[in-house]
Order: C-alpha cells, then sequence, then structure tokens
C-alpha cells in the first residue's frame, strides 16, 4: 500500500469513509490536514473558510476553542459542516478518547458537544484496551441508523426521536428536542452530472440547498446565505458513516508507546474494520498484506524557505518535528498533519499551499508517479 496511488485504494477500500477521503485526495491533489488549534470560534470557521481549498482535513480540539456554539443547527459544528461541504474536506475531533467503554460511548455522541454529530472522524488513545473501539463502533452505528431513520422518513427538524445514548433523562426539554435532530441537512436535493475534475473526468456535481436557518451576525462571518452552493465541484457530500483513527505512536518526545502497544493498535484496527480507518502514527503501519489503513501524522513543520532541513526541531514543550519528505516520503505515512507551521506564518493560505505541494510531492515521488 506504500507504494499503490490514492486512486488505487480508493477503488478497493471497503470502509465508506476511507474510500470518500482517498478519492477526494486525489480529486485536491491534497494529503495536507490543518490542526485548526485557535482560540475562538470566529477563528476558526474564518479558517477553515480560508485554507479550505488546500486541504482535505480539518482537525479539531473544540475544547480549546472559546465561544463554542453547541446548538446543532446553526452552532459551530454545522457550521463547519456547511464548510466542509462547501470546500470539501471532513472535520476531525481530534478528541484523542482514552476511557472506559460506556464513557466513551457517552462522551462521543451526548453531553455538550455531540461530536458525532459534526465529526466525521474522530480517534481514540488506546490505553483502556481494545473494548473502547468496540464501544465507539457500536455507537457510531447506532448513530448511523438513527441519521438513516430520520433521512428516511424525512423527520421534521425539531422532532425528537427515541434515543437511548440522548436521552440523558433530565428536564431541559429544549436541550433534549434540539439535541435529538442532525445538524446536517438531508442529502442531495439534486444531482447533475458535470465534466469538471482535474483529470477531465466525468464526476457528478451535487447541489446542496442549506436547510439551517442563517445566522445574519457580523460574529459568523461565514453563516452561509440560503440556496447557496456549497459542494466542491467534483465530488458528491460525504457518506453518513462516521470514521475512528487509533492513537497508535506519537510524536512527543519520551511518550510511552512501545513497539508492543503499537502492535496492539494495529490488531484492534483489524478487528474492527468497519469502523476503524486508519492510525495516528509517525509513519505508514500497513504491515500485513491485507491492511490498508490510512496513516495520518502530526509533528510536522517545514524549514522556513531557504533554510537548512534540519532546521526544525521541536517546540520546547515536547513536540519533535520532522519534514513531508521523510514523514511521507521515507515513513510511508499518508496524510501530514499541520498545526503551527501554517497559524504562526505570515500567511496561512500561502503558507498552507507550501504545505500541501510538498506533502504531495513526496506521495508522488514515493508512489513512482512523475513530480
Ligand atoms: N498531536 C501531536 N502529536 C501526536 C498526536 N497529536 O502533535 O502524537 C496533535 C496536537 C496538535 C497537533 O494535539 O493539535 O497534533 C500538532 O500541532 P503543531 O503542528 O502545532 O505542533
Amino acid at each position: 500500500t506504500v507504494k499503490a496511488t490514492f486512486a488505487q485504494r480508493a477503488a478497493k477500500a471497503t470502509h465508506p469513509l476511507a474510500n470518500y477521503l482517498l478519492r477526494l485526495m486525489d480529486l485536491k491533489q491534497s494529503n495536507l490536514c490543518l490542526s485548526a488549534d485557535v482560540p475562538n470560534a470566529r477563528e476558526l470557521l474564518s479558517l477553515a473558510d480560508a485554507i479550505g481549498p488546500s486541504i482535505v482535513i480539518f482537525k479539531t480540539h473544540y475544547d480549546l476553542v472559546a465561544g463554542w456554539d453547541y446548538h446543532p443547527k446553526t452552532g459551530t459544528g454545522a457550521r463547519l459542516g456547511a464548510l466542509a461541504r462547501k470546500h470539501g474536506f471532513l472535520i476531525f475531533e481530534d478528541r484523542k478518547f482514552g476511557d472506559i467503554g460506556h464513557t466513551v460511548q457517552l462522551q462521543y455522541t451526548a453531553g455538550t458537544a455531540r461530536i458525532i454529530d459534526w465529526a466525521h472522524i474522530v480517534n481514540i488513545n488506546m490505553i483502556p484496551g481494545k473494548p473502547a473501539v468496540k464501544a465507539l463502533a457500536d455507537a457510531a452505528k447506532h448513530w448511523r441508523s438513527r441519521v438513516n431513520y430520520e433521512v428516511n422518513t424525512s423527520v421534521t427538524v425539531g422532532t425528537p426521536v427515541s434515543d437511548s445514548f440522548n436521552d440523558n433523562g433530565d428536564d431541559d426539554e429544549e436541550a433534549d428536542k434540539v439535541g435529538a435532530m442532525h445538524p446536517l441537512p438531508p442529502p442531495t436535493q439534486h444531482n447533475e452530472t458535470g465534466t469538471t475534475g482535474r483529470k477531465g473526468s466525468i464526476v457528478s456535481i451535487t447541489t446542496l440547498t442549506q436547510s439551517f436557518e442563517p445566522v445574519d451576525s457580523p460574529r459568523f462571518p461565514n453563516a452561509i446565505a440560503e440556496g447557496e452552493e456549497l459542494v466542491y465541484p467534483g465530488i458528491e457530500e460525504p457518506p453518513w458513516e462516521r470514521g475512528l483513527l487509533i492513537l497508535a505512536q506519537m510524536s512527543s518526545a519520551g511518550n510511552y508507546m512501545t513497539p508492543e502497544y503499537t502492535r496492539a493498535c494495529q490488531e484492534a484496527a483489524r478487528e474492527n474494520k468497519d469502523f476503524v480507518m486508519g492510525f495516528i502514527a509517525q509513519g505508514t503501519l500497513n504491515t500485513e498484506p491485507d491492511d490498508d489503513f490510512i496513516s495520518m501524522t502530526p509533528g510536522v513543520q517545514l524549514p522556513p524557505e531557504g533554510a537548512e532541513e534540519d532546521a526544525v526541531m521541536g517546540d520546547g514543550l515536547g513536540q519533535q518535528y520532522n519534514t513531508p519528505s521523510k514523514l511521507v516520503g521515507d515513513a510511508g505515512s499518508d496524510i501530514i498533519i499541520v498545526g503551527r507551521g501554517i497559524l504562526k506564518a505570515g500567511a496561512p493560505r500561502a503558507e498552507a499551499e507550501r504545505y500541501r505541494r510538498r506533502a504531495w510531492k513526496a506521495y508522488l515521488a514515493r508512489t513512482g508517479q512523475r513530480t
């Protein structure tokens, strides 16, 4: 799989979200994930809009964003969802779940953030053991059938759906009602076939009509007007399936993830293939012939333009940085995750493009394609 192209791997991928992501990467010529560690929700949304064209994944830590709006229809998650459809990227909440199965199910689907409603991808710190992976998989399956039910029966937004995960037994009826809704609009108002796409392939263009009310407030510069076209031309909206990444290796100095621990993560992934789409790791972890997991790697920085390759080392707090050519080219990682390398640059948009080009070039070289 290290030599196979993303398009070849997409053709074989059985996980719906992995299939979608691999096609998106091929179409956008991007294997870049932005780690959007910014202080507030307003910045988060304008960042998603500005950098959206360069990335395939937008990674959040919702709990370090001040002013995160939890409303399922008009809140930060829903707004990110609209931007994800507009630019063609997936949302990855880097929650690193790390508790017993029952607790992680609730953290994933309920509470304030209702992460599952807006994050296509989440990850798990597998310290509690394999059952926590299975618990998240079950929660996602349950959620998926609720979405199915809502879509098929065209449940009007706002109608509570009986749901054991969401029924928290409190008296806040309005919150329960709101929480039972799905923040994303039902799929596809109409499809037309067009001829866009970089490779001149015939692809389907889906036009979506925004179905949650726009909030006309200067706090939300990215509120989307009704009827506005939302989808990146060339690919349909993401499937409703959710995906999990297992944190199998870390970028930080002195971390406790031993090779044995990493092997256990690989086993857990193989045992939960219809939910686990890949790893957070420092290179590919596809070691068995049947493995085709997607590896995403944090701890990435490029030295400033013109400086020596080895100029970038760490952040003084344990973070260790490598370059895209080392991680994607030599170690076989698929997607680079970049935060401060882009965010702290004078011109983040241009810097995101520089990272995209470098990581894509490393991928082309690795897979023996012309660069
Ligand atoms: N992250 C790591 N290393 C890991 C796992 N996750 O850095 O092993 C996450 C951090 C941060 C991002 O939580 O959000 O990736 C890296 O940010 P940076 O590029 O600004 O260092």
